[in-house]
């Protein structure tokens, strides 16, 4: 009698583990980890009246010379730039109950957005939130940057050495098909990886192949090296890696 209780008990706690276990795998579907999603803080990704604004340049457009040129970053920052802002703002007259939101989570879940204004959400929320990383992620600086003793350790983990890791942090910058981004992300399992995404497209989306919180990326738009580099993209990923601010990508990472 005594035995068959201690069985049946045996069995509820074995039921129940298994139901809890079974929901929160069912949540990990529905809910991604909050780390998977997060993204870095960026104050600019908070608008105040709902309306985003291009972010203020920590340098001047000729800061990054002779890496990349002046007349390059005034286009891509004051045109290109501004009209991913403009547009996306544009969509969001279109859904007024999305204003307000920070920019993170209006391009976490792509697929829960009104039809309507997906694409555009999709597209210029992405090139907001990817520009406004990738200057902040550059800079006139960089070559005293240096990465953090635990970023460099996850790296030299993961590739053996920060030259290993920049030679395959090129090869998949170098082998985007089309317009898009290469990108350094801390995955799910903290672990670091390396990743592209097509067009405007980034990995803290539901749409990307690989999601994570990025670190690190990599505009490989032509018109982020056409006029100086023209169709060399190879020797423009070799540049940006000059100006890389190890500073601020350490900074991210430490953002847990
Ligand atoms: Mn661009």
């Amino acid at each position: 009698m005594e035995n068959s209780s201690n069985n049946s008990r045996r069995s509820f706690l074995i039921k129940g583990t298994l139901a809890a276990l079974s929901v929160s795998f069912l949540n990990s579907f529905r809910f991604p980890a909050a780390h998977a999603a997060s993204a870095p803080s960026l104050a600019e990704f908070n608008p105040e009246g709902g309306t985003f604004e291009l972010p203020k340049l920590d340098y001047g457009y000729d800061a990054l010379e002779p890496y990349i040129d002046a007349r390059t970053m005034e286009i891509h920052y004051s045109k290109h730039h501004q009209a991913y802002v403009t547009k996306l703002n544009e969509a969001l007259e279109k859904a007024p109950e999305l204003k307000g939101r920070a920019l993170p989570d209006l391009i976490r879940n792509i697929n829960e957005l009104p039809e309507a204004v997906r694409n555009a959400i999709r597209n210029h929320g992405g090139g907001h939130f990817n520009h406004s990383m990738f200057w902040k992620l550059m800079s006139p600086t960089a070559k005293d940057s240096k990465a953090s003793a635990e970023l460099e350790a996850a790296i030299n983990a993961k590739w053996t050495s920060m030259d290993n890791f920049k030679t395959e942090f090129s090869k998949s910058a170098s082998t985007v098909f089309g317009s898009g981004w290469a990108w350094l992300i801390v995955d799910k399992e903290n672990n670091l990886a390396i990743t592209t995404t097509p067009n405007q497209d980034n990995p803290i989306m539901d749409v990307a192949a690989l999601r994570g919180r990025p670190i690190l990326g990599i505009d490989v738009w032509e018109h982020a090296y056409y006029l100086k580099h023209q169709n060399k993209r190879v020797d423009y990923i070799a540049d940006f890696l000059n100006v890389i601010d190890w500073n601020q990508v350490s900074k991210w990472y430490g953002e847990r």
